[in-house]
């Protein structure tokens, strides 16, 4: 029986419909929690201490104030503030876990090396390094350098000085917002939320701004960079996404989550220990696929498959022929054990802060990287044994794709073209109109929106009027799913004058097909991607990154790191587009201050748009609006 409509996935359409009884999915647990607190979906309810949880009257009828006095705006502010922290802090975990790896590696504590040491020298250069260092000293003295990020207690921010536009650092300062170091910062914010401390919305909200510059530099481009010099910067790499990756004649193994530091060794073990694999019956040895941004971060190096984004995490489970999941942290459903007790699947939580009840866990230490990874490689091959092949059902559904477009690839395609000015031939065609305008397209599924139903009807759209899109996240898998990411999309979908440009690019690099119209940058940290080539011709064009034809929007944003990534997001001058709405109707000024206020301050400002023919509509206008104030 056809359940309620809940996603335009028929991957995860089919597998639904044949879940066993026994096991509920995130659409029938939301279902379940219907109808949703009021008070909470707007932002009124405080719980920041215990006298509460107090809430107010959205009505403007008592109760009009908290206990203590809180008014609905300076709740809203401290909810909106608290959220940011929880986001920004998983990233600057994120960036500081792999700062670690780097140490250990310079050192030959861990098993890693320095994959991009161009990478490694031209920021060390930057940083003002001596370069001529030997790769190890150089790496250590450039993990001291980023080490800042972490400790300097007067600031300003060691990657923002690095990486942000000088006109941007001006306007911080301004402001006032400039951060000092990363973790120095959420306690900030944390403090100031705490019971009886800031209760000025419009000075709340400038503490959220700080936060987003935190997650933006310290947290994101710092994770990025990192991850660049260990595992390499990703170079155009061909691929699948769906479910349909799922082999039933390999042994599945699901990597899920974010930091790409175990999952980058499964990668290596599984090819490793393949014929271990086929001896144990496996006709195609083994499979690694992705799941989230584990997922898009071993694609965009390795090319592994995408199985599927965040809604789609207990239906690869329930396809049955997953042997072991291994999970690191956040994004990660609690549910995902529920469901493999329904089947054979070993759910391994690999992370000492990501433990889940039910699965197994298999602590991950960078020096044992080796070994942990082998073991899991080896406990999926066990586990193999152990399938049902008459429960196994896996969609034939999956779509071929191109991802690995970090900046310096797109930099290095765009160089055939003009090798001494890379970034002239962009700037020309979207001079000349070719490319109307570059809209980024980032973040999750969200349950309360059809999944990917935005996402995609958003890129076709914009696509066909000839705005090149580019993006992140489950947003990128989406589009990867739906055949956006494929360069036949192009000759599919894409206006006919973008179209042309991305021809001439494939043409440029050999491809004889052109690129895919629907651009994957990485991960949900590789957002620092987008913003390293607007910050790259803002600067060529010497204007503000406010003043480029750029937006960015994120359809189904769910995380608490949405958020943060994208208040930095107007923080750096962008509109950014909401396809749900955020916690903060609850105050008038609140919603005021970040869709309004926040563009004569920054430049940026949220839009909220659940239709998304409206939103490409607010999206093209606002390009136009900027090609002719730029005079194009
Ligand atoms: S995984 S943060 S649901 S994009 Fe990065 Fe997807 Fe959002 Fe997680």
């Amino acid at each position: 029986m056809e359940k309620n409509v809940t996603t335009i996935d028929k991957a995860v359409k089919q597998v639904r419909r044949e879940i066993p009884q026994e096991a509920t999915t995130v659409f029938d647990r939301y279902e379940a929690q219907l109808p949703l607190c009021g008070f909470g979906e707007l932002g009124l309810c405080c719980n920041n201490c215990m006298q509460g949880p107090c809430k107010i009257d959205p009505f403007g009828e008592e109760p009009t104030k908290g206990s203590c006095g809180a008014t609905a705006d300076t709740m809203v502010a401290r909810n909106f503030v608290r959220s940011l922290a929880g986001g920004t802090s998983a990233h600057l975990d994120h960036a500081r876990h792999t700062l670690e790896v780097l140490v250990k590696a310079a050192k030959g504590q861990a098993p890693y090396s320095i994959k991009d040491e161009g990478k490694l020298k031209g920021l060390a250069g930057k940083l003002g390094i001596d370069t001529s260092l030997s790769t190890k000293e150089l790496a250590l003295k450039f993990a001291e350098a980023a080490e800042k990020n972490f400790t300097d207690l007067h600031g300003p921010l060691a990657w923002l000085t690095l990486h942000a536009p000088e006109k941007c650092q001006e306007t911080w300062m301004n402001l006032g917002v400039m951060p000092m170091n990363g973790p120095l910062d959420i306690v900030e914010a944390m403090h100031r939320t705490t019971m009886g401390v800031d209760a000025d919305p419009v000075n709340l909200i400038l503490g959220a701004i700080k936060l987003g510059l935190v997650d933006g530099y310290a947290g994101l481009q710092l994770a990025t960079d990192l991850q660049d010099i260990l595992f390499g910067t990703p170079q155009p790499v061909v691929s699948e996404a769906n479910l349909g990756v799922i082999r039933e004649d390999a042994i599945n193994i699901v990597v899920h989550g974010h930091v790409p530091l175990l999952s980058e060794k499964i990668v290596e073990w599984a090819g490793k220990l393949d014929d271990t694999g086929k001896k144990a019956g496996a006709k195609a040895g083994i499979n690694v696929v992705g799941i989230c941004c584990s997922g898009n971060e071993v694609l965009m190096r390795q090319g592994v498959p995408l199985a599927t984004n965040y809604l789609g995490q207990e239906f690869a489970i329930a396809t049955g022929a997953v042997d072991l999941i291994a999970v690191d942290v956040q994004c990660i459903m609690p549910s995902i054990v529920d469901m493999a007790k329904c089947y054979h699947t070993k759910v391994i939580t690999t992370s000492p802060i990501g433990k889940i009840p039910g699965a197994d866990h298999l602590e991950f230490s960078e020096e044992k990287a080796d070994d942990i990874a082998r073991n899991i490689v080896e406990k999926a091959i066990e586990n193999y044994g152990d399938r049902d092949p008459t429960r196994v059902s896996i969609p034939q559904e999956k779509s071929e794709m191109m991802g690995g477009f970090s900046a310096e690839a797109l930099i290095s395609a765009l160089s055939n073209l003009d090798s001494k000015d890379p970034l002239q031939p962009l700037i020309e065609n979207i001079a000349n109109g070719n490319i109307l305008g570059v809209v980024g397209i980032v973040g999750c599924n969200n349950v309360k929106v059809t999944q990917d139903s935005l996402h995609t009807a958003i890129a076709k759209e914009l696509i066909e009027n000839n705005v090149l899109v580019v993006g992140t996240g489950c947003w990128a898998v989406a589009a990867a799913k739906a055949g956006l990411m494929a360069p036949v999309a192009t000759e599919q979908h894409a206006g006919n004058t973008l179209a042309a440009v991305l021809s001439a690019i494939g043409n440029a690099v050999g491809l004889d097909k052109p690129l895919p119209p629907c651009l994957h940058m990485g991960s949900c940290v590789d957002n620092s991607r987008i913003h390293q080539v607007l910050a790259a011709l803002a600067d060529k064009l010497k204007v503000s990154i406010s003043d480029l034809p750029v937006v960015a929007s994120a359809p189904e944003a769910m995380t608490e790191k949405a958020l943060a990534i994208g208040t930095w997001a107007v923080s750096i001058g962008l509109p950014v587009h909401l396809g749900v709405v955020p916690p903060v109707l609850g105050s008038k000024l609140v919603t005021e201050l970040l869709t309004s206020t926040a563009e004569d301050l920054l430049g940026g400002k949220v839009v909220v748009e659940p239709d998304p023919k409206k939103a490409v509509q607010f999206m093209i206008d606002h390009i136009k609006k900027k090609r002719q104030k730029l005079g194009i």
